[in-house]
This record gives C-alpha cells, structure tokens and sequence, in this order.
C-alpha cells in the first residue's frame, strides 16, 4: 500500500478531505463525546524507551516530544497509549505507514465521520502540529515504563502512622455533610463545610485529580489524581489533612475501599489506565500488597489486548469482593481479597468500553455503562453472576446514576448519555417487577447530548440531568429538572450558569450532588483555570437559588462528593 501511486493516494485524500470538510463544520456538534474520551494524560512527561522506525518520515528528538506531549494530552484517551487502539482505531506503524503522510495530514486536520475529531479545522491544532502528528504515528510507539512494587513503594508516604492518629474527632465540623470538591486543573480538592458552605481547606493532592471516595467508617477520604497518586485524608484530625499517600502508576481513575463485613476499611484498591493493571493495599496507611494486571483477552470475538485500562471500581457488600471494570477487554474482575496470597478472581464477561456506573437502590446489583457499546451491564453482586446487559441511547455516561420509583414501573435506576439527548430508565426491581428488570422501562428527552451526570436523592421528587458537554453554551450552562411524580411533564431548565454571576468563561454545570439532609442540590459551575468558577446551591423543594460558593480557590470545580452520600452509596 505504500509505494502506492500518487493519483491513488492523491483520490483517497481529496475523499476523506470532501467527506471531512462535509462534516467538519455540523459534526464540530456530535464529537463532543470523543473530544471528552480523549482526555488529558499525565504520561507526556514521563521518560519513555523510543525505538527509530527507519522507514518513518524523519523526526527529530524534540519534534518526537512535541508529537508524544500532544499524543499524550489529546490522543491517548481513544487510541490507547500503545496506541493498539481502544474507543479510536489503532493507530500502529502498520497501519499509518501504509496510510502515508499526506493521507494522515487530511484525516488529523478534518477529522472523520466515525467520530475522529477534527482538530486541524477546529483550530486546536496548527498545520505544523498536524504534520508533526502524521510523521509521530508513523514512528514506534515509545512504551511508558512498567509500575510494580518497586516503583510504588519508592512512591509511598505514610505521614502520620495510623497509631499516632487522633482516637475521636478533633473538630467540630458535621463530618456527614461535608464536601470533598475536585478542583480539578489546581490539582487540590477544597473540604467544604455544607452547613455554613465555608471552605475548611484545600489540599494538595494528584495532577488532575479525578474522583473522592469514603472509608466505610465515614472518617477517611481517599482522593486519586490522573497521575495516579493517592491521598488518604484523616477527617477526624483537628484540621483535616493527609496521613498517607502514594502513586500506583502512571495514570488512573479510581479508587475504592474493602465494603464487607469484617473487612470494613481493611484494604483500599485503586486502577490504573497505565500500567492496565489494580493494586490493593492496606486501608489504613495505602501500603501496596498486590498488584494485578489486567491484560488478556476482550469479551467475544475474543482478541488479545496489551492495555484494558481500569475503570469504575466498587466494594461488594455482599462477599469479600471488589468489582473491578477493565475498559477495553470488557471483562468484571470479581476480585475476592479474603486472602491476597491465594487470591481468587472470577471474571464476567460484560461489553466492551466500561466506565462508570454505580448500585441500584438495593446495594445488591451493580449497574455500569460499556459507553462506546451504547449498553448498560448488570452485575448481581450477591450471585457473582452477570444479571442483565441494557441496550441504552449513545454513548451511556451515568457517574454513579440515579434511583428512584417510575410511578407506572416502579424501581429504576438512571442514567443520561454523551451522544444523544435520552435519559434511559432502567427496572431494577425483578422481586415486584419481573417483567420490566433490566430493560429500559422508559425514555425521557433531555436538554440535549453531552450529558455526564444524573442524582436525585431518596428524599427528592425531582430528578437532575446536566449536560456539560453539549456545545450550545445555554444547555451547557443550565440543568434540566424533572418532577418524579410527573416525568410525562418533561423537564423545566434551570439558569444556574446566569444564577451564579460570574464574568465570562465556559461555565459548564456539571454533576449535581445532594447535601446530607437531602434538601440540597450543589451544582459545579466549571470554567476554565483562568477564569472564575463557582458552586451554586439550590433549594430542592423549590428549585430556587440558595447559595452560590465563590472564593479565588475554586479553580475548575468539578466533582462533588458529600461524605454521607458517598459513604452510603444515596444517589
Ligand atoms: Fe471522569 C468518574 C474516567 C473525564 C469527572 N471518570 C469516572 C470514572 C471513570 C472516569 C472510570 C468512574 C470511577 C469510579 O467510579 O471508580 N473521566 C474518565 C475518563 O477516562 C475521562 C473520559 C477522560 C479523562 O481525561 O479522564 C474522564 N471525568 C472526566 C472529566 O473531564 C470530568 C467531567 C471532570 C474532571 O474532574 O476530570 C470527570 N469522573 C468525573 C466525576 C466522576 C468521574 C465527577 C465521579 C462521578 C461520581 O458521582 O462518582
């Protein structure tokens, strides 16, 4: 395919140039979802082996780090860090050496109908940068470095041992409605009190840090960077702060503690993107015990894959379990950690691209978006046993979704999607209602695609669906709001972006979250880092504006998570 004439090569451009161009401009609006896969990675700094393909077009060795940095901040997410392809094709050498640069040139600038965004025609990158792109993915991938117990335990900080740590609570804060906020581009969280909404501090944790998960007990915040790193904070300290901390790999998402009976808090466990591969440790002080990878074989057709990133993790309440999402194999670790020496992993085989996703309102069955499948999988966490597997609209994204009681088919958990404007319900009520469990039940119609996340509260008749990420800033900078008892009524938006009363920026309202009392709904009003953001406070029962928390350390809030809630699983 190489030496392939130029007219040939020169008609397959002028192709995808008129497919690309056609779509560049009205596709700018249904590639938002990829744009959001493609992330940022913490990997363009790390030092990586290069082999020198010589049949690659030439580079030198700071245009190869220049091609790796851009490859590692917008790339990556889709096309895998091996770049063996994951939501994004494949992108080896050869593949893109029998595609050639100028065919590479014409799909990075306009993109493609399939979903490739197109980065040269949307400005984010120059002409240069698309060149230096097409030669970059002609050359060897450069492989990041392995992570085992070496590396982590070089990178393991216990602060203050666990028995010079307070006996009882040394503040007088309402621990249970207490906010842990991602900030997310500071790399800090802000500890919000949610009762006087003041800021009780901010702390230092990962690069981009992602999400914040409970102890068990309610006492310990485990915080984990895209960089990997993990903080385990005291609450009960006179000042909240770090006791222990570590970096597990070189990226990640994830973090979770043992949930079982007995086990409460004995072993935290957090993923990693890369290395692809889970580690648990102890609860208390983050000490590495095990690590496990996570490469094999993807759910049928059954093909080997080098790096199945580790996503959502939960702790089972009914056996000595973690539920561990591998991406791209499509494969649920039930990971029994009653004894780490001999240590007993069933696996289910589920769908390709899981992500997020969270309990239904039993805590018995776990229910977890395989995104780019456009499914929801259902995990019977007391039978081990897959329960369900939901065809949903495009491109499932629930955070940990939403419960509540569909006045026509009872219990159902929620969930909103990145590609199109649905909300699916699905019944998770096989005791009363056989007939509609794991099967969407109904359909409502959202503000719009770019949807992230979805909450109401066992205390709430409304039902809150924002949508960050759609690129119509009036649906992007509001919520939409439905009424439980009434969902045939659709939604009613809600202004919060204009509610908080900033300057400009991209004020995105993303992931609603509940204070303890259910009373309640914080809002993150997210701009970017040199803008001003802010969270709004609504009155639940009203629907009418509360509070809005501004202060210069709320820098790119995003993730919310109120220590009872979080700790309880009430969403
Ligand atoms: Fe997240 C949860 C992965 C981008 C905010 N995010 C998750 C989970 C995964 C994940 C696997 C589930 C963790 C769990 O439950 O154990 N997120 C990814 C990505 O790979 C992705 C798409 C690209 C990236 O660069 O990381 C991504 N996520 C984002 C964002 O850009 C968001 C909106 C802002 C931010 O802070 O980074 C974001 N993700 C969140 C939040 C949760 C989350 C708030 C937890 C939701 C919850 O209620 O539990």
């Amino acid at each position: 395919m190489r030496n392939r004439k130029w007219p040939g090569r020169l008609a397959i451009s002028a192709l995808v140039l008129a497919v690309g161009a056609a779509y560049a401009d009205d596709r700018k609006h249904d590639d938002t979802d990829v744009k959001y896969q493609a992330g940022g990675s913490p990997l363009a700094g790390e030092e990586m082996h290069q082999n020198i393909n010589p049949k690659a077009p030439p580079m030198t060795a700071r245009e190869f780090q220049l091609g790796k940095d851009i490859y590692f901040q917008r790339c990556a997410g889709c096309h895998g860090v091996l770049r063996k392809g994951a939501t994004g094709k494949p992108l080896t050498p050869d593949k893109t050496l029998a595609n050639g640069t100028d065919y590479l040139k014409v799909f990075i600038k306009y993109g493609s109908p399939a979903g490739m965004p197109n980065w040269g025609t949307s400005g984010e990158l120059t002409d240069e940068q698309v060149d230096l792109m097409a030669r970059y993915i002609q050359q060897e991938p450069p492989t990041p470095p392995e992570y085992g117990i070496k590396e982590m335990e070089a990178n393991w900080k216990v602060i203050v041992p666990p028995e010079q740590r307070p006996t009882k609570k040394e503040n007088n804060l309402n621990l249970e409605n207490l906010f842990s906020v991602t900030l997310r581009d500071a790399g800090e969280i802000a500890l919000i009190d949610g009762d006087s909404k003041k800021i009780v501090s901010v702390l230092k944790t990962g690069y981009a840090v992602h999400i914040s998960r409970m102890s068990a007990s309610g006492r310990y915040l485990y915080v984990i960077g895209r960089d990997a790193r993990i903080n385990l904070v005291d609450l009960w300290m006179a000042k909240p702060d770090t006791v222990a901390e570590i970096k597990v790999g070189l990226e990640a998402r994830s973090v979770e503690t043992s949930k079982f009976k007995g086990y409460e808090d004995k072993y935290a466990i957090a993923g990693t993107y890369w290395p692809p591969q889970f580690v648990i440790m102890d609860g208390d002080t983050l000490k590495p015990q095990k690590i496990v990878s996570t490469r094999g074989m993807t759910v049928a057709p059954e093909e080997y894959h080098p790096e199945p990133r580790v996503a959502s993790i939960v702790g089972s309440h009914y056996h000595p379990e973690f539920l561990v999402n591998a991406k791209e194999t499509g494969k649920i670790m039930l990971v029994n950690y009653s004894d780490l020496k001999n240590l007993k992993t069933s696996t289910i085989d589920a769908a390709r691209f899981l992500h997020d996703g969270g309990f239904d309102s039993t805590g018995r069955y776990f229910l977890v978006a395989a995104n780019a499948s456009d499914k929801v999988a259902v995990v019977d966490t007391k039978e081990g046993k897959l329960a369900g597997m939901v065809d949903v609209g495009k491109t499932p994204h629930p955070g940990r979704g939403a419960n509540f009681v569909d006045p026509q088919n009872g219990q159902v958990w929620a969930t909103g999607h990145l590609g199109d404007d649905s909300i699916s319900l699905i019944g998770t009520d096989p005791a009363k209602h056989n007939d509609k469990a794991w099967k969407v039940v109904r359909t409502l119609k959202g503000q719009g695609g770019g949807s992230l996340f979805i909450k109401t509260h066992p205390k709430s008749k409304n039902l809150w669906v924002d949508t960050p990420l759609n690129p119509d800033a009036k649906v992007s900078q509001s919520i939409a709001v439905y009424d439980i008892n009434n969902l045939d009524k659709g939604f009613e938006m809600l202004p919060i972006g204009e509610w908080a009363g900033l300057g400009e920026g991209a004020k995105r309202i993303v992931q609603p979250e509940y204070n303890k009392a259910g009373d309640e709904v914080w809002f993150s009003v997210w701009s970017a880092k040199d803008k001003e953001s802010a969270i709004v406070v609504v009155d639940d029962k009203t629907r009418k504006l509360k509070a809005v928390i501004k202060d210069p350390r709320l820098i790119t809030p995003t993730g919310k998570f109120n220590v009872y809630n979080t700790q309880h699983d009430v969403y």
